[in-house]
């Protein structure tokens, strides 16, 4: 191996919402503060990444920001200009990558290692799937498939190191709470306020869910970033629209809207809430290493191919509970994925078992952190490869 730092070129297209993009700068920033990597993240929609990075001028066509250097994935890359191509490749998620580049992949030497970042899932299969080789057809380069996952023999989830004792030490500090609360325009929630945070896409099932907790006996306290569940959340409440300033009150229950935020206070705001509704791929791992129950909104797919990842998370998470409490949980993630679930998976019903689920959750951190995590597995899997 050499002495230099080996240099990585991360690619991402964005296919819609923040995911695709969230996992990519997550991972590039990773290898390159814990493993000292070059990473170069090239990104097709700089507006969208301008969303996760404060400060970020989506306008340029190149910029450092932070350890990594952020390059838009444009035309640049299709009219043959000389490309330094980097020891490791990482298309995210099956994005194709550009011709140019892979012709001059495949007259490097050593050929980079190249590798595809998959969706995660909890599906058995993933643990066969995972460092399969796929050797590319006329060109001398094989890609390597990479299956971040809850299970064992997966590629496991991204933690940054460090990550626990963070988390560990903001949830025994209050004021840090609390001064995360007054930086989102929040005052401190009243002594007994179950604080949730909603993160959802489109979902019917919200105004069922807020009407049962405007009904309830106990104050709830219900955080929501704006986006796409807000107008539904607007017609529960009665108002003309739901923007960053939206707060209102109805029985028991506040809704208060939130600014989008960059991902160490997504973070902090998962830490600091009793609950935690998340979606799609990225904030639903994030939940899980908040160490807080959670539910997860799974990224609707073409046909339901998505229950089964939902029921393969849904029975690796809750394996250890009891019958009662593993059938509310399950309930009431059904019912919030749109799946009839009778009267059952009410929030009731998942009160009841709240204790347990709490248990659920912080047992639930050791199993996670099982097959190592994403950064720590690839930099292991490349080193390997390079020697
Ligand atoms: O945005 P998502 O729904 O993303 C996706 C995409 O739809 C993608 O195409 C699909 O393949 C994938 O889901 C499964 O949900 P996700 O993955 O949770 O991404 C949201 C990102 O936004 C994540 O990195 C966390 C971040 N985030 C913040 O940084 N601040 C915030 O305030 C919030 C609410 C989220």
């Amino acid at each position: 191996m050499t002495s230099r730092p080996l240099a990585c070129d991360i690619f991402c297209t964005v296919v819609d919402n923040f995911g695709d993009v969230g996992v990519a700068w997550r991972l590039a920033r990773q290898l390159a503060a814990d493993y000292q990597w070059s990473v170069r993240l090239w990104v097709d929609d700089l507006a969208t990444f301008a969303h996760l990075a404060p400060g970020f001028d989506a306008g340029k066509r190149w910029q450092r920001y932070g350890d990594v250097v952020i390059e838009h994935w444009g035309d640049a890359l299709s009219d043959g200009e000389t490309l330094q191509i980097a020891d490791v490749v990482i298309e995210a998620f099956g994005c194709d990558l550009p011709p140019v580049y892979l012709g001059a992949m495949a007259e490097r030497s050593p050929a980079p290692v190249w590798i595809n970042l998959d969706y995660l899932s909890a599906e058995d299969w993933v643990g066969d799937f995972h460092l399969r080789p796929s050797p590319h057809p006329r060109l001398p380069l094989t890609k390597w498939f990479f299956f971040p996952g809850l299970g064992p023999h997966t590629g496991g989830v991204l933690i940054e190191r460090g990550l626990a004792s963070a988390r560990e030490a903001f949830q025994a500090d209050p004021v840090a709470r609390r001064a995360l609360f007054a930086s989102l325009g929040i005052g401190a929630p009243a002594d007994g306020t179950l604080v949730v945070s909603l993160f959802a896409y489109e979902n019917p099932a919200v105004a069922n869910l807020l009407g049962e907790w405007r009904d309830g006996a106990a104050p709830v306290l219900v955080l929501v970033p704006v986006g796409r569940i807000g107008p539904e959340i607007a017609h529960f409440l009665g108002v003309e629209s739901f923007d960053a300033s939206t707060r209102a009150t109805r029985g028991a229950l506040t809704v208060q809207a939130l600014p989008f935020v960059d991902h160490p206070r997504y973070d902090q705001l998962l830490w600091s809430c009793d609950l935690n509704f998340v979606r799609g791929e990225d904030s639903f791992v994030r939940a899980q290493l908040a160490a807080r129950p959670f539910v997860w909104h799974i990224y609707p797919q073409q046909d339901d191919a998505h229950l089964p990842k939902l029921e393969a998370a849904l029975a690796l998470y809750s394996r250890n509970l009891d019958a009662p409490a593993a059938g509310a949980l399950r309930s009431f993630w059904l019912r919030w994925n749109g799946m009839p679930q009778g009267e059952a998976g009410r929030w009731m019903e998942y009160l009841q078992h709240r204790a347990e689920l709490d248990k659920c959750a912080r047992d639930w951190l050791a199993e996670l952190e099982a097959p190592g995590d994403v950064a720590a597995n690839l930099a292991e899997f490349v080193e390997s490869r390079l020697k």
